[in-house]
């Protein structure tokens, strides 16, 4: 039913969030028995695509010419026939990579792609998978209450990272962050209040956010249950390359 043109969704120059209630559903080129909600794209003034893939039974989602990193959010994919993909599980495609995803029953996965940036001296990343609860989790700045689990490797050759936070309800990031990276961001789990340039928006899980390099962030966790958000961010590369 039509909600008389109200939605927390709101596009901003610096920012966007996108929530459930405004997604709208296309296929990519190549896809069959599935489409994406599109997030973040170049159309925005993002350097990468972000989008969820949403798979009816025997879908397909074909390789990608850029780089691609895939993270699980329901259901199984299929990534050849040794490689089977469960909830939380991701992985890494590099650019030109052939490797295809197919699906037996419904799924979902959060789907990151980017033009790959070279560093000198450094070979391009190569394929991998990971799966989210075999990643040991680091505090953030010394919170107890707000875990960090890097799902890319620490190594110089990847040109992004992407992590999942997780807050316990009433933790918060210490400080208003303000950074060149951009990011793409999936709430996951529970909710709060973000703070996006100057505003302040109520978020829960399903929404997406985009923030533009130097857009003011904050984030505060709100509810009886953790809040998890899984964190795209341009990563390793000098910013005036
Ligand atoms: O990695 C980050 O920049 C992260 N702390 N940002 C965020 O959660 N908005
Ligand atoms: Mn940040």
């Amino acid at each position: 039913m039509h909600e008389l043109g109200v939605t927390r969704s709101a596009r901003r120059q610096d920012h966007l969030l996108q929530t459930p209630d405004t997604f709208v559903r296309a296929p990519l080129p190549g896809m069959t028995g599935a489409t994406a909600v599109i997030h973040a794209a170049p159309q925005i003034g993002a350097k990468f695509m972000q989008y969820t893939a949403e798979f009816e039974r025997g879908g397909m989602l074909p390789a990608a010419a850029m780089q691609r990193f895939l993270y699980v959010l329901e259901g199984e994919l299929e990534c050849g026939e040794q490689t089977l993909l469960r909830a939380g599980d991701y992985a890494y495609f590099p650019a030109g990579s052939k490797k295809c995803l197919a699906t037996r029953e419904r799924a979902r996965a959060a789907v990151i792609e980017k033009p790959f940036q070279t560093l000198d001296g450094k070979p391009a990343p190569k394929f991998f998978t990971g799966r989210e609860n075999e990643i040991k989790p680091e505090t953030f700045m010394g919170d107890q209450d707000l875990e960090v689990r890097a799902l890319v490797p620490a190594d110089p050759c990847f040109d992004f990272a992407v992590n999942t936070m997780t807050y316990q309800p009433g933790a918060a990031l210490p400080m208003v962050e303000i950074h060149v990276m951009e990011h793409g961001l999936l709430m996951l789990e529970g909710g709060g209040i973000y703070r996006l340039n100057d505003c302040w928006y109520p978020v829960s899980a399903g929404d997406f956010i985009w923030m533009a390099p130097f857009c003011p962030q904050w984030f505060g966790a709100i509810g009886k249950r953790p809040a998890k958000y899984l964190i795209y961010k341009d990563w390793n590369r000098d910013p005036a390359a």
